[in-house]
């Protein structure tokens, strides 16, 4: 008896170390990151990041690790002030007009400044890292003819705009991102500032923003496509002051691809406007994938404690 106990316990530190060696396995350590020609990649165990920052406007794109056959895009298009003609504090591409002509974002000169890292040993836990372009904008261009003739001359100006990207391995599966806009000036005081951006999806490994997001939603302040979504804030901040944002989404002003999200933000006159949201992977997913991956350890277990209760039943008659 006392050789099938020792049997017993041998055979349950199998079972145990096979339902473990799966879970050790998944465990990563720290944040890989790499610049290279204005392109940033950076990686954790549940995000994998390409932040494009030259020869194209701002470009997210990013993909779960886990399972690679989809990747997200999120490319910035352009801000323009816009007629909140119904008053809700929501950019209506039917019924709101905008005002000027839009500011379309730059495709060069994007200054990456270098990365500040945290760390616990030789650990990379937290990255940070800034894309700063400014631009001159012209708010009443010649070559438009009539088409400004009725709003009030506006000399040209310079917008600063700063992405600042954030990845922390608290949030493994998030890159949180502030975007900073300073020196827009406003043709009148009681507009909205419309920032205009699309999301698309395309398979694993293409650079090129694609197709239409799989299933995009919206539930409460969190858009969801695939097993990506996008979190935004109601409130910004401009100096002290809290600023109301509202997203709408649908078609694109033009011809994007994709589905197009509109953020709209309360006039916030001469001062810099700072705003958080977020992209990511869903967490949950990711945990279906490493559950369904060790699903054959994980019945091997099952199969190994029934098959050790049927030997101590036997044992026990
Ligand atoms: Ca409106």
């Amino acid at each position: 008896m006392t050789i099938h106990r020792n049997t017993l316990i041998a055979l349950f530190a199998l079972v145990l170390l096979g339902l473990g060696v799966p879970l050790v396995a998944a465990q990563g350590s720290g944040i890989q990151y790499q610049h290279s020609a204005g392109i940033v990649t950076l990686e954790t165990e549940d995000l994998s990041l390409r932040i494009t920052g030259v020869n194209e406007v701002p470009h997210f794109h990013w993909w779960d690790p886990d399972s690679p056959t989809v990747d997200y895009h999120v490319m910035f298009v352009k801000f323009f002030e816009a007629n909140d003609t119904n008053s809700n504090g929501v950019y209506d591409i039917d019924t709101d007009v905008m005002v000027g002509p839009p500011l379309a974002l730059p495709t060069t000169d994007w200054e990456f400044s270098g990365f500040e890292l945290e760390q616990e040993g030789d650990n990379v836990t937290a990255v940070h890292f800034n894309f700063t372009s400014t631009e001159e904008h012209e708010p009443r261009p010649i070559d438009a003819g009539e088409s400004y003739g009725s709003l009030p001359e506006m000399e040209p100006f310079d917008v600063m705009i700063q992405i600042r990207v954030h990845i922390d391995l608290e949030n493994p599966g998030e890159m949180k991102f502030d975007l900073i806009v300073d020196g827009w000036q406003w043709t009148f005081d009681d507009t909205i500032l419309v920032f205009h951006f699309t999301v698309t999806e395309s398979n694993h490994g293409v650079s090129q923003a694609g197709t239409d997001p799989t299933n995009f939603q919206r539930t409460g302040t969190k858009f969801s496509f695939g097993n990506g979504y996008m979190e935004y804030n109601e409130t910004a901040l401009a100096a002290q002051n809290t600023l109301e944002v509202k997203a709408s989404y649908g078609e694109g002003t033009g011809l994007e691809a994709g589905e197009s999200v509109y953020l709209a933000f309360e006039n916030f006159g001469n001062e810099t406007l700072e705003y958080d949201p977020i992209l990511g992977i869903e967490p949950s997913t990711a945990g279906l994938d490493i559950l369904l991956a060790n699903l054959p350890w994980i019945g091997a277990g099952v199969l190994a404690v029934v098959v050790i209760a049927v030997i101590v039943l036997k044992l026990k008659k």
